[in-house]
């Protein structure tokens, strides 16, 4: 096993990984900025190490800090969190390479996920469940109008290097392929330095389904069900949702299938998870992210299984502690993201906490690194914190989150709670009747007017 993990994260995350660690008998070091000298992470920690000044590049993405910070500490291990360096595959190759463990996958899975047209011809030859789309890179008009023909528009060009709608342009006939082409292309070399894309069939009003995986070094993987993360603003996630609405047992157990048999087909290690559109019945990949997620705990609500605890195991070479049998889902569960950004405009709304309770009672969890007094510093994102609810069943879950959000005070920064409030009043997201891009429709047509 591991004796002492460093957290190269901060927030509600580090907590996270903090708390799994506590109850694992296992030390934990906390780095952190001049701006998170007061940070709740580091006070939590056993011991903690400050990496630089407040811009993340200086700080939590400064890899040679973090190394130099393991090795004063006698870290053996170092767990990423989400964000920051959780899918750099430079720093899960130079901590392997100075004898720390990376709590995540090899480096060689992180780069293969990374480049989009790599992570698809992988899915394909493992026989996962593709968007229809060019062989692979288009490098010029002629290619891409001969593949967007062959599959029928409207088209999407992606950036190669893309991925959480970065890089990305629609075309919805012949004669919009060459601007989508050349922009795509260009705005890909701009943003990621690649200009690497390739094209797929535009699928119209799909939802985001994705599925959760686990896997460990003696061949065990796993599959936790689905997390339904349709709900999203400009490709941030708002609120999500297990298990969705749209799956049955069957359709379930079938992509679970496909995908722990994949996972075990090219020898995954650790969490991760699985991204599909799903339309009309059909799931059909669209790229893995190998990192634990954001939005895990609502797996962990209806599985009951702690997803950081299993990261740490496999990391350590240990199995994992329960088969695909012993999984059984359990009620539903809905986390919210609540923001420090107001809730209309959604710009962020740094400042001073003067009050915050959170709710609490039975299936409320609220993971979050705040406390009355905080100061939210301007320099990293606007999670305040992440309400999960669990109930018996959704109308259960909706009710319990209603009277959750009830219990919220929170004074000082402006929050996205509100918006929670007037989603709960929707029919549509009662029926659970959305898809990915219901909810940028729902806030146009509820905006206050002027807007
Ligand atoms: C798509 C798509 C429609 N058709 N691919 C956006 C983020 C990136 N991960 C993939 N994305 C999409 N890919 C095909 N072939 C629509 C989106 C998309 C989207 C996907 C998931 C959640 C929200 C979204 C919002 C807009 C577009």
């Amino acid at each position: 096993m591991v004796s002492k993990v460093l957290i190269a994260n901060r927030g509600e995350i580090a907590l996270r990984v903090i708390r799994a660690c506590r109850e694992m008998g296992i030390a934990s070091v906390a780095v952190h900025s001049t701006a998170d000298e007061q940070a709740m992470h580091v006070r939590l920690a056993d011991e903690s190490v400050c990496l630089g000044p407040a811009p993340a590049a200086k700080s939590y993405l400064n890899i040679a800090a973090i190394v130099s910070a393991c090795e004063i500490t006698g870290a053996d291990a170092v767990h990423p969190g989400y964000g920051f360096l959780s899918e750099n595959a430079k720093f899960a190759d130079i901590l392997e390479a100075h004898g720390i463990t990376f709590i995540g996958p090899t480096a060689d899975h992180i780069n293969l996920m990374g480049d989009k047209i790599a992570a698809k011809a992988k899915a394909i030859e493992l026989g996962i469940p593709v968007v229809p789309g060019s062989d692979g890179e288009v490098k010029n008009v002629d290619e891409a109008m001969a593949a967007s023909r062959e599959m029928g528009f409207p088209v999407l060009v992606k950036a190669a290097s893309g991925g959480g709608g970065r890089g990305m342009k629609i075309a919805e006939t012949e004669k919009d392929l060459a601007e989508a082409f050349t922009t795509a292309r260009s705005e890909a070399k701009a943003a990621f330095g690649d200009d690497a894309v390739y094209i797929e069939k535009y699928l119209k009003k799909p939802r985001h389904i994705e599925i959760q995986v686990a896997c460990d070094t003696h061949g065990n993987s796993v599959h936790l069900g689905e997390r339904d993360c349709s709900l999203q603003r400009r490709h941030q996630k708002v609120l999500e949702e297990a298990p969705s609405t749209v799956l049955d047992e069957k359709a379930r157990a079938d992509i679970g299938e496909i995908v722990t048999n994949a996972m075990k087909g090219m020898s995954y290690r650790g969490v991760g998870t699985v991204e599909f559109l799903f339309e009309d019945g059909e799931f059909y990949f669209i790229e893995m992210n190998t990192r634990l997620q954001v939005e895990h705990p609502v797996t962990e609500a209806i599985t009951g299984i702690d997803l950081v605890r299993e990261q740490i195991r496999v990391a350590a070479g240990e199995k994992l502690s329960f088969t695909q049998d012993d999984i059984e889902l359990k009620g539903h569960a809905i986390e919210c993201r609540v923001n420090a950004e107001n809730p209309e405009t959604f710009i962020p709304s740094p400042g001073t906490l003067h009050t915050y309770h959170a709710p609490g009672g039975l299936g409320v969890r609220m993971d979050s690194a705040v406390f009355s007094g905080y100061t939210i510093p301007p320099y990293y994102d606007s999670l305040i914190g992440k309400l999960i609810v669990h109930a018996d069943d959704r109308e259960a879950c909706l009710r319990r989150l209603s009277r959750a959000l009830n219990e919220f005070a929170i004074d000082g920064v402006e929050t996205t709670l509100p918006l929670f409030d007037r989603l709960l009043e929707n029919e549509d997201f009662h029926a659970a009747d959305y898809d990915i891009h219901w909810l940028e429709n729902f806030l146009e047509s509820t905006a206050p007017k002027g807007d």
